[in-house]
């Protein structure tokens, strides 16, 4: 088999470590992840002796060779020619790779890991046939992972080497398994580049049933995740925006989804009252272990990040995956992200720990969700501005290309974008600074929406904020409304006059959009 026509996209990377394969036979484990769909495998083992290791590498030949997987060994250059087997697999503390491939000639599978940008173009450039990129995520089986890249550090890598012309295969590692190896494919993928394959230890070595498990990653490869089915991107006028939202919020009050809201101590009650008027059904449970429940109900899912403790944080993984799996949509909230270290460790476990469809938050939270150092934040509240109008509108956009959903930063005038289209509203009322609660009843509003607006995300997201800046010109024109307290109920009332409205097809309220 020519290097060129290897099958990467399920490697097999073994392990004999009883914390994995237990008391297993390893030719026995490699040999039902064959069958079950592993389209490559390498021998990882960094304790046997050499006699050992040529003797096990003959024998997982034996089981490999006849199914056209290819093996390779990891380090051992002398163990690959002594067993006679496709090829090595080399980190960066091994042999180098040009001295690799004058022993081993130009028939053989040279890979290379790479935990770096710089890493990757070095051995691509060499030549190496595939790089193993990681590690996508942290994990117990490899001590000591250099860098955690991350889908984005991964797409950023994938990105550079096509600019480069350098067309190396390449597999992504660390953490990945079927609860995450749709989204690792779906999210690393640049414009130009994407990952050939996944490599995997323990999500096979150490399965029930290893046939299964590779069974099952090898469907999951093959088909996009719930969530990226419904991504349709048609070019947005206002007119068009004007037309459709009003009608989009004649669907939701149709069909009165559930949205479910785990959110914070503060908004509890507005929330769940601005859904109703919105013409959601809400349900405020912070209990990861209900959601796949709920995800089942066919409703959305809004992750407001306000109340940060530990547990919270298993319980938002939970839930998210639970609306993942399902494809329901999964808002992210990033309260005050910014703000402190527990906080920005919570957006990255959240945003490592599974896929949202959309992720608001003012400029600073925004700049956090992105990955900028520094951000200053204070409380929870938006703080100064940073950015031009130019910078937030590129940050938006390429946040939203990178992490493949949609951003919406909100602001005097809001940035909301798709990676494709990009939008500025300047609606709304500086009255909605002065309550508790505006930033998080907006995330509501948009989950309730998308509930029902799936195909365009980004569309359904827009006519929440414009329902809800729309609802808060209104109301705070009233003459009931004297200051802040008496604008809440009448914000509320006016949510819920839009509705009427749009259900009565009356759509004109929509022409305030700007
Ligand atoms: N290399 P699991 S991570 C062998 O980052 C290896 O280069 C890594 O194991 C890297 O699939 C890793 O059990 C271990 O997370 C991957
Ligand atoms: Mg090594």
């Amino acid at each position: 088999m020519a290097p060129k026509d290897v099958d990467y996209s399920l490697y097999l990377v073994t392990d004999n470590t009883p914390a994995i394969l237990g008391d297993r036979d390893l030719v026995s484990v490699v040999q039902a992840a064959v069958q079950g769909g592993a389209t490559i495998v390498q021998l990882r083992d960094k304790t046997s002796d050499t006699g050992d290791l040529v003797r096990i590498a003959k024998e997982l030949h034996q089981v490999t060779k006849p199914a056209g997987v290819p093996l390779l060994i990891n380090d051992r250059v002398d163990v690959a020619l002594a067993s006679g087997v496709e090829g090595v697999h080399i980190g960066q503390d091994d042999l180098d790779y040009k001295t690799t491939r004058k022993i081993l000639g130009p028939e053989a599978i040279i890979g290379v890991t790479a935990n770096s940008l710089e890493e990757a173009l070095i051995a691509a450039r060499d030549g190496a046939d595939y790089l193993g990129l990681g590690a996508v995520f942290a994990t117990p089986t490899k001590e000591n992972t250099k860098s955690i890249p991350g889908t984005a550090g991964i797409q950023h890598i994938l990105t550079r080497l096509a600019e480069e012309k350098l067309d190396v295969k390449t597999v992504g590692i660390g953490g990945i398994n079927a609860k995450n190896a749709q989204r690792v494919l779906y999210q690393s993928a640049s414009a130009t580049k994407k990952l050939d394959g996944i490599a995997v230890v323990s999500a096979i070595m150490a399965a029930e049933n290893p046939e299964e498990a590779a069974e099952d990653l090898e469907m999951l490869i093959k088909i996009p995740p719930p969530f990226a089915k419904s991504i349709a991107k048609s070019a947005l006028t206002l007119s068009d925006i004007q037309t459709k939202v009003p009608a989009i919020i004649a669907k939701v009050a149709a069909k009165k989804p559930l949205c479910h809201n785990m959110t914070n101590l503060v908004v509890q009650n507005f929330a769940a009252n601005v859904a109703l008027a919105v013409g959601c059904s809400p349900i405020m449970s912070n209990n990861g272990l209900e959601a796949a429940d709920l995800a089942a109900l066919g409703g959305s899912l809004v992750i407001n990040m306000g109340t940060t403790t530990t547990d919270m944080r298993a319980n938002h993984l939970t839930a998210l995956a639970a609306y993942n799996a399902v494809g329901g949509p999964a808002i992210f909230d990033p309260v005050g992200a910014g703000a402190t270290q527990e906080r920005r460790n919570g957006v990255k476990a959240l945003m490592a720990g599974g896929y949202f469809d959309i992720i608001k938050g003012n400029e600073n939270e925004i700049r956090t969700v992105s990955g900028a150092a520094g951000v200053k934040q204070h409380g929870v509240d938006s703080g100064t501005s940073q950015l031009s109008r130019e910078e937030r509108i590129a940050l938006v956009k390429t946040t939203a290309q990178r992490e493949k959903n949609v951003i919406l930063m909100t602001g005097a005038t809001d940035f909301i974008s798709d990676g494709e289209r990009t939008f500025a509203v300047s609606n709304g009322h500086e009255l909605l600074g002065e309550i508790t609660g505006s930033g998080c009843t907006l995330g509501t509003t948009i989950a309730g929406i998308v509930a029902v607006e799936r195909k365009d995300k980004l569309l359904g997201a827009l006519a929440g904020v414009l329902m809800y800046e729309i609802a808060a010109e209104r109301a705070a024109k009233r003459g009931d409304v004297k200051g802040p307290g008496t604008f809440v109920p009448a914000f509320i009332d006016e949510l819920y006059n839009i509705r009427q409205e749009s259900v009565a097809g009356d759509g004109s309220w929509a022409q305030a959009a700007k």
